[in-house]
């Protein structure tokens, strides 16, 4: 349960999800998952967010299918539509809107010292799309765009949230009057749970991630039982057992991320996952944390499966998310350019 202040309840959670693949369970635990608690106590916006796909090439057809998928994976999850919005970036024209005028906001310093775009980019920097390099701008747009307040991501969002918060900040000095309240509250990252940045399992080191060419170095919410079997039981490990304290796990990242895992599957501190297995060796633990992650992920991909044999619901619920999303976002982005000096 994620522990929050009564005046909480007047608050505005936004996140998104980027519908460029098959979500694993990096995007679960240190997204999704936070973002069904969270919608039991504050009212809560989440985008898949098509905008920010198309910073790299993207093949039309799969974007349309990838987006279907993603929603059925937010709803199969236990996003109640009823009581969350749930709609597509691109059917809501104030995220761009809002973007351009954060554009005019934001500083190319900032945007210079954001790390996702250098790893993004890498050795291609020239020929990265400006989307690629503005997506962080984006970003702050939706949040803002809603007025939210709270952000739960992944710890490798840190970085953006920040951004949101100096170009929040900043919009707020340029335009607001120092008698006037401030337009944009400064937006909080909501870095959750024991699992906030879930590690390749065939690499410690590095993210899970959608675009790693490895198969095996993640868990996707569709895979099946023996897949998720094999991937666990094939993950790197190194030979000593498990330890006693979260401080013998620093130099270990395959240990350290497997036990993580556990952990947050299980809505338990690491601590408490590591006084279950301490001395162990995984032989002996991976197949309880195959056991486990087949437990979540299986109830998740079957309800999937069932989601997506009707795409016409799934653009319903879109659809009907977007016309709430615009309510909101409407007066805001007005009010946002009756500030800046645009006639209306
Ligand atoms: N490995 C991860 N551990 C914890 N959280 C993660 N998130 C992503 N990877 C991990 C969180 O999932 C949310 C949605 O992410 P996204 O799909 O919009 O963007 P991403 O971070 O670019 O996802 P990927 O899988 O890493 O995709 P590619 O391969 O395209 O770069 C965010 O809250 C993110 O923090």
């Amino acid at each position: 349960m994620i522990n929050l202040q009564p005046d909480d309840l007047q608050k505005r959670v936004f996140s998104g999800i980027q519908p460029t693949g098959n979500l694993h369970l990096g995007n679960y635990l240190g997204a999704i998952k936070n973002w069904v608690n969270l919608q039991n106590e504050i009212s809560s916006i989440f985008s898949i967010v098509d905008l920010h796909a198309i910073t790299v090439p993207q093949e039309p057809l799969k974007l349309k299918s990838s987006t279907h998928e993603v929603a059925a994976a937010i709803i199969a999850s236990g996003i109640d539509t009823n009581k969350s919005i749930l709609f597509n970036q691109s059917s809501v024209k104030e995220h761009s809107e809002l973007a351009w005028i954060f554009n005019c906001v934001c500083r190319i310093g900032w945007l210079n010292r954001m790390t996702q775009f250098k790893e993004k980019a890498g050795k291609n920097r020239e020929n990265s799309s400006v989307g690629l390099y503005g997506y962080p701008v984006l970003m702050a747009a939706d949040i803002l765009l809603y007025k939210s307040t709270h952000v739960p991501v992944g710890d490798d969002q840190k970085q953006h949230i920040e951004l949101a918060r100096d170009i929040a900040v900043s919009f707020n000095n340029m335009f607001t009057s120092e008698n006037e309240v401030d337009f944009f509250t400064p937006p909080e990252p909501q870095i959750i749970g024991e699992a906030t940045r879930v590690m390749s399992l065939k690499d410690g080191t590095k993210k899970m991630s959608k675009s790693d060419p490895s198969f095996a170095s993640r868990i996707n919410l569709t895979d099946s039982k023996e897949e998720i079997s094999n991937k666990i039981r094939k993950a790197k490990t190194d030979s000593y057992p498990l330890p006693e304290t979260i401080e013998e796990l620093k130099e270990r990242p395959e240990a350290h991320n497997l036990i993580s895992i556990y952990s947050s599957l299980s809505d338990q501190t690491l601590q408490e996952a590591l006084n279950e297995f301490s001395g162990k060796g995984f032989s002996h633990f991976k197949p309880k944390l195959v056991d486990l992650a087949v437990e979540t992920l299986n109830p998740i991909s079957c309800e999937m499966r069932n989601l997506l044999k009707d795409t016409r619901e799934i653009d319903k619920i879109l659809k009907n998310g977007k016309i709430k999303a615009r309510e909101i976002a409407e007066p805001v982005l007005k009010d946002v350019k009756n500030l800046v000096g645009f006639v209306n």
